[in-house]
Order: structure tokens, then C-alpha cells, then sequence
């Protein structure tokens, strides 16, 4: 936290409003935090809670707002209540968690684990299986218990008296299981997510209580991350009449190219399935209920690697895609360093890789007699290291970010790709975003207008309309390597280019070209 202070002045310049801190609370980092041990105390190795409250007061001070990451699916297995839960059946917390008797000798189901395995562990002195849907140190809680809602009315409120601004909420949908336990029938990953682990019987009653309970009595912003969430499904969660979420990450998109063993059994997609499916979405979702907007996220591969092109095209993508998350409809999220063209990372050896769910997945391969190279080939294209590598400030040793040891490896090409270099270059990425953030805040269209796409059957460009109260905005996107012919010059006819990564207005759009048209 005394790292983001010290760089207050750069996020400030940038224009963003909001922060979001992934989990800062006391961890033994199975998961990178994602496995919290005490919901009330700040890791040490993030700084203290006086450290935060500083934080917070000098966001605010500079009219921005903090957003903190809440984990309530599951807790890691050094907190207390598992501690005890684990213990026997008859103490107050045996019932936190998910227990159940196996059948013959092995899993109450059939069950995986989204890191790889089971999602039952078996504990010799409960003589019990415990539901993890994550890894092991990841005991799933149990949300049919009362108690375990009063203790997290208890810890969100703590936090929202301190004066943070709103929670993203992490794997929402799957707070309510179908405690059937019935075996999934599906054998890809996707499915078991959507149809078993999500949407469960009562987690509308869960979700109003926290909101009716908590979130509605502060003026705050939630979303939750949602796995699962369907398009049918989702303005139960986001709908102007549900009280219970402001909006949701819908993650469709970022499973779009997982086969069915998940993200390490990669398929190809086209441009085409991406935009019907964002188009899909948006529809769906209409004027009842609201998304946010992100082609990455600590989870998923850097989107210049994954949806644009990190070789010679890499500053040009980088800004289209901006383009994009910045105009569709909802509230955009820039994961850190995307505003630098940051790019996933290719490193030589699988112990440079930190991510559990990467070694969990590393040894189910080896197992099945894959060699290192062939799975470090798929660590490199689909593996969430790529977007947990350090920040990248100057050219200096460890980029500027650490005179330490950092706790993973830098992408080599930091000595490139670095804001200090990007700030000298006439083809800033950064300042690219800086001034669309800019004009964006002028353009409330974009923000409140409807969402029309047009040549939606088009191979290569993704482009839709914006209308406002006050005016019309046309969105033009090359996602690809080859130039292409505007399909209907007519269609820019009594409009001006207020926007665009190439700044040339004729009917051809160059690889990775965007621009943004107004009608005058
Ligand atoms: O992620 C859960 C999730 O469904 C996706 O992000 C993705 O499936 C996951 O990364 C496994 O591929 C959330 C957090 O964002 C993630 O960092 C945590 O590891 C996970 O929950 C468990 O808390």
C-alpha cells in the first residue's frame, strides 16, 4: 500500500475513479490472498491497517474511491472457524463448512476442482470430506448457516464503517450449492461451472439479505465476479428491481477459448464468436441491469497478448482495445498496465511460475505424460502469472519496482516495456488512454446511450453505435492484421472523427485500427 500512495499522483493523472485492491486481508497466499485467514486484519506484507486508512483518505482527497476485493465463498483452512470446524461435528463451527460422509471409502460426487482434482478433501478426525471448489486450503463455507451470514454482515460492515467505497465480490454465484451433491453429468469444466456450481436454489435469498442487511445502508458500489452467470440469468443478480448487486464481471468472454479441461485446453475462437457474444450480452442485460466492461483481470491472460497482437502491433492494439472497453456499454476496468501495452510472459522454467492453479495443473499433466515444454507452452498463452508480474516503472532493476527481491519474477521486456519508455515515445499508450479517459467523461453517451452493433457479420471489424440524449457515437474496430475496406462509406457520411489510434481518416482502416466518429 505505501507503493500505490507513492504512485497516487500517476493514477490521479491517468483519470481512473475507482481503485480495486485485490485481497488485502491476512493470508497464508495459497491463492494469492484469494484464501483469507482473518477477515479483519491487513497481511503484513501489504502494510497495516493505518497504512490503508491513509491510502483511503488520500484516494478520496483526490476525488477517487476504493473498491475492496471480499472473498466470502470460502475461506482459507488456517482460519479459526475451520480450525474448530475441522476438528469434530458437535463445536460451534462445525457447521461453517460443507462436510460429508464419502461413499465407499472415496468423494460424496464426482466433483472438480477448479484448480485441478477432487473438490472434496477428506479429514481423519471428522472422518468427513470437506467441499473445496477451489484448492484444499480453500474449504468452501457454508451459506445455509445463519451464523455464517451473521459473521459476514459483521465483517462487511467493519470494512464499510472504515469508509471504503464497495466490494467486488468473488465467485458469487456460487455461494448456494445444490446440496443434492448429485454427481455432475457434464465432463466439461464449463458446464459443471454454469449448470452445478452456480445459480443455486437460494442465492437470490442470500444476496437480498446481504443487500438489505448491509450493502443498502451505505452508498457504495458492488459487483460481483460471476462464473456461471448465465445471460438468462444474469439481471436476477443486476436488475434495476433485484436489490442485490449494482453489477457483475459476466466471464463468458474470458472462457471462450477454454476447451473442456478448462484454460490449459485451449480451442481457437474468431472474432466472430467474441462479438456475438458481447452483443448477446449487452442485449440481455438492456436498460434492466449493468455490466463491467474488462478484457482482463488478474485471472486471465493480458488482453494486448490474448485479443490483440503483442508483436509489431502491439502499441496500435493496445490502444484499439482501450477503445473498446472504454465505449461499450458499462463500467470499464483496466486491469494495471494495461495503459503500457503490458504483455503475458514467457518464462523458461516452470518454477519461475507462482500461480497454484498453474503447478496443480502442471503436475495433473505430468501425470498424464505431458513434458514441461508442451505445458510451459500452454503456462505462456493461457496462464495467470502473465498478469502478475510486477509493474513495470522505469528501466531500471526490476523495473523501478522493487530495490527487494520480488515475490515473482519480471517479464523480461520491461527494459521495453515500461512506463518511463512509454512516456518518451510519441506513440504513448499511455497518454492514448489519458486522453480517451478524458474525452470519455465528455461524452456521457457512452456511458448512458444505447448500444446498437452494426456489420455484425463482419470477419475483422467490430463496430457499433452509441446514442445519447445529445448525441450519436459510431465505434469502428479492426481486430486484425490486415487492413480493411469500410463496408458503407455512407455510414461515416455526416460524421466527425473525434477519436483514433492511426489519425488518418480515409476508408481503409490499417491492422488494429479504431476510430471513434461523432455525428455532427
Ligand atoms: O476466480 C474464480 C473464477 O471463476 C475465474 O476467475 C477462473 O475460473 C479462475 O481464475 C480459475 O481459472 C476468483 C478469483 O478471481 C481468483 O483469483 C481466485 O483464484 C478464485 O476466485 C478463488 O477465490
Amino acid at each position: 500500500m505505501r507503493g500505490i500512495i507513492e504512485k497516487m499522483d500517476y493514477m490521479v493523472d491517468l483519470g481512473v475513479d475507482i481503485l480495486w485492491l485485490n485481497p488485502i486481508y491476512k493470508s497464508p497466499n495459497d491463492d494469492n490472498g484469494y484464501d483469507i485467514s482473518d477477515y479483519y486484519q491487513i497481511h503484513e506484507e501489504y502494510g497495516t491497517l493505518d497504512d490503508l486508512v491513509e491510502l483511503l483518505d488520500l484516494l478520496h482527497s483526490r476525488g477517487m474511491k476504493l473498491v475492496m476485493d471480499m472473498v466470502i465463498n470460502h475461506s482459507s483452512d488456517e482460519h479459526e472457524w475451520f480450525r474448530a470446524s475441522k476438528q469434530n461435528d458437535s463445536n460451534e463451527y462445525a457447521d461453517y463448512y460443507i462436510w460429508r460422509s464419502g461413499k465407499s471409502g472415496g468423494p460424496p460426487n464426482n466433483w472438480p476442482s477448479f484448480f485441478g482434482g477432487s473438490a472434496w478433501e477428506y479429514v481423519e478426525s471428522r472422518d468427513a470430506y470437506y467441499l473445496h471448489l477451489f484448492t484444499k486450503k480453500q474449504p468452501d463455507l457454508n451459506w445455509e448457516n445463519p451464523n455464517v451470514q451473521k459473521e459476514f454482515d459483521r465483517i462487511l460492515k467493519y470494512w464499510l464503517d472504515l469508509g471504503i467505497d464497495g466490494f467486488r465480490l468473488d465467485v458469487i454465484p456460487l455461494l448456494s450449492k445444490d446440496l443434492s451433491f448429485v454427481d455432475s453429468p457434464y465432463d466439461d469444466f464449463g458446464d459443471t461451472v454454469s449448470y452445478i456450481y452456480s445459480n443455486g436454489p437460494h442465492i437470490h435469498k442470500y444476496l437480498k439479505g446481504i443487500n438489505d442487511r448491509v450493502f443498502s445502508k451505505y452508498d457504495i458500489l458492488t459487483v460481483g465476479e460471476g462464473p456461471g452467470i448465465t445471460k438468462e440469468l444474469a439481471n436476477l443478480y443486476v436488475g434495476d428491481d433485484r436489490n442485490e448487486l449494482d453489477m457483475i464481471f459476466q466471464l463468458e468472454h474470458m472462457f471462450i477459448d477454454h476447451g473442456p479441461d478448462g484454460r490449459f485446453d485451449p480451442k481457437p475462437f474468431a472474432l466472430a464468436d467474441l462479438k456475438a457474444l458481447l452483443n448477446e450480452w449487452d442485449a440481455a442485460i438492456g436498460d434492466r441491469g449493468w455490466l463491467s466492461v474488462f478484457l482482463d483481470n488478474h485471472d486471465f491472460p493480458r488482453m494486448v497478448s490474448r485479443f490483440g497482437n503483442d508483436g509489431p502491433y502491439r502499441v496500435q492494439s493496445a490502444k484499439m482495445l482501450a477503445m473498446m472497453i472504454l465505449t461499450m456499454r458499462g463500467t470499464p476496468c483496466i486491469y494495471f498496465g494495461s495503459e503500457i501495452g503490458m504483455t503475458n510472459v514467457s518464462f523458461p522454467s516452470i518454477s519461475d511460475y507462482r500461480d497454484v492453479e498453474t503447478h496443480n495443473f502442471y503436475q495433473l499433466y505430468r501425470e498424464k505424460g505431458l513434458t514441461e515444454d508442451h505445458f510451459l507452452e500452454l503456462v505462456e498463452r493461457q496462464g495467470r502469472d502473465n498478469v502478475r508480474t510486477p509493474m513495470y516503472w522505469d528501466a531500471s532493476a526490476n523495473g523501478g519496482f522493487t530495490d527487494g527481491i520480488p515475490w515473482i519474477k519480471v517479464n523480461p521486456n520491461y527494459l521495453q516495456i515500461n512506463v518511463d519508455t512509454d512516456a518518451s515515445s510519441e506513440d504513448s499508450i499511455r497518454k492514448f488512454y489519458k486522453d480517451l479517459l478524458a474525452w470519455r467523461k465528455q461524452h456521457l453517451a457512452v456511458v448512458y446511450g444505447s448500444y446498437v452493433p452494426i456489420w455484425v457479420e463482419h470477419p475483422s471489424l467490430f463496430a457499433y453505435v452509441r446514442e445519447g440524449e445529445k448525441e450519436l457515437l459510431l465505434v469502428v474496430l479492426n481486430f486484425s492484421d490486415s487492413p480493411v475496406q469500410l463496408p458503407q462509406p455512407s455510414q461515416v457520411e455526416g460524421m466527425k472523427m473525434e477519436i483514433s489510434n492511426y489519425n488518418v481518416e480515409d476508408n481503409i482502416f490499417a491492422p488494429w485500427e479504431g476510430r471513434i466518429y461523432k455525428k455532427v
